[in-house]
């Protein structure tokens, strides 16, 4: 049978709202055609409570897929444990299967299929998290098994306590499928296809945008590149120049890049140095609505600021993520009044609805 892998489509992204539902859509529909069953591996959705606009486009969507869906959820719709997120509730609403270190036999002309998957869990906890579904799923030896997870992993992404691909490998699965990572990486029984949407702007996510077909009679794999909007990443590299050669340069590709490309994501990247005693906010931009000018000249002299700053950019969720992980810390082995997951998201959402949750907590049981 076929297997579609798809991941990552970050519905309702802000930045690219209308792209986030024609790009998902389209990798759901041509897997819808060409598959019998599709998996998604999170990030479903880009928040934790889209929209009714969101949900209401999205539950009318997935009900018109004839084939099953089987989904984990991302860290994007991660909560926090009890409250139901919004890949349970299109479960709820009949649209999609979600697995959460839970498993399912899927079958077709006599042939089965094993399915795992196990939800975003915090890099912290993620060791404990492949423990756990360890203990939990038996893998049946008969069929074809396969794992669904949502995790960074250490050899592609920067960071403390992440799972390695070896890690993954040991559990036991004959193909491991891993969303999380924006860029499609693949390696023998490991698969990460990258989210249907632009999201970071790197070099890497020029690449194309798409899905993984998945012949489990050939045990391989075939990527199909959905139509998406183009994205261009040009750099532009100066030495000791003065704002009006910046300007006319960068605006002059810019033009040409846009004549060219009417409706593409650009983004040109300014390096190197300006004249002495320039400042790089002299450096002026008229604003086009999809250009991205980033502005990196004369960046040796602040680089540890930028750096700190593009990495917060790029891992929005790292802070939320950080601050879940210090509360937990600080909870452990204590008792207490609250579930501090609870309060941080409770939290997150605001001071007012973080008092709110402790006073219903305070409040004696009836
Ligand atoms: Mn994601």
């Amino acid at each position: 049978m076929k297997v579609a892998v798809i991941a990552d489509t970050h519905v309702g992204y802000p930045r690219f709202y209308e792209d986030s539902f024609t790009q998902a859509e389209a990798a759901f529909r041509d897997a819808d055609e060409k598959a019998d069953i599709i998996l998604f591996l999170g990030d479903l959705y880009d928040t934790r409570v889209p929209s009714l606009q969101i949900l209401g486009r999205t539950i009318s969507f997935f009900r018109s897929i004839k084939k099953p869906i089987y989904a984990i959820h991302g860290n994007h719709e991660r909560r926090s444990k009890g409250a139901l997120n919004p890949v349970g509730l299109l479960e709820k609403a009949g649209a999609i299967n979600h697995l959460n270190f839970s498993s399912a036999i899927f079958e077709k002309d006599g042939e089965k299929i094993f399915i795992a998957g196990m939800g975003n869990v915090p890099d912290d906890l993620a060791k404990a998290g492949l423990e756990k579904l360890k203990g939990t799923i038996q893998i049946p030896q008969a069929h074809l098994s396969i794992l669904m997870l949502h995790q960074s992993v250490s050899e592609f992404v920067f960071g403390e306590n992440l799972l390695s691909m070896d890690d993954m490998e040991r559990l036991g699965y004959d193909l491991v499928l891993n969303g999380h990572i924006h860029a499609r990486k693949e390696a023998p029984g490991f698969l990460i296809p990258g989210s249907t949407v632009i999201t970071q702007l790197t070099k890497e996510e020029t690449q194309p945008r798409g899905y993984y077909l998945y012949d489990t009679n050939e045990r391989k794999h075939e990527f199909i590149p959905i139509p998406c909007r183009k994205f261009l990443l040009e750099e532009l590299e100066f030495r000791d120049a003065k704002p009006s050669e910046v300007q006319e340069k960068a605006g002059e590709l810019s033009a040409r890049l846009r004549r060219e490309n009417p409706e593409a994501i650009i983004r040109i990247i300014l390096k190197g140095t300006l004249e002495k005693g320039i400042r790089v906010s002299d450096v002026v931009f008229a604003g086009e609505v999809g250009t991205f000018m980033d502005n990196k000249l004369n960046e040796h002299m602040f680089r540890a600021d930028l750096k700190a700053i593009r990495e917060m950019r790029e891992k929005k969720l790292s802070m939320r993520e950080m601050g879940e992980a210090r509360m937990r810390k600080k909870m452990e082995g204590k008792a207490s009044l609250f579930e501090p997951l609870e309060l941080f998201e409770a939290l997150a959402n605001g001071a007012e609805e973080g008092m709110a949750y402790l006073q219903g907590r305070m409040k004696p049981a009836q």
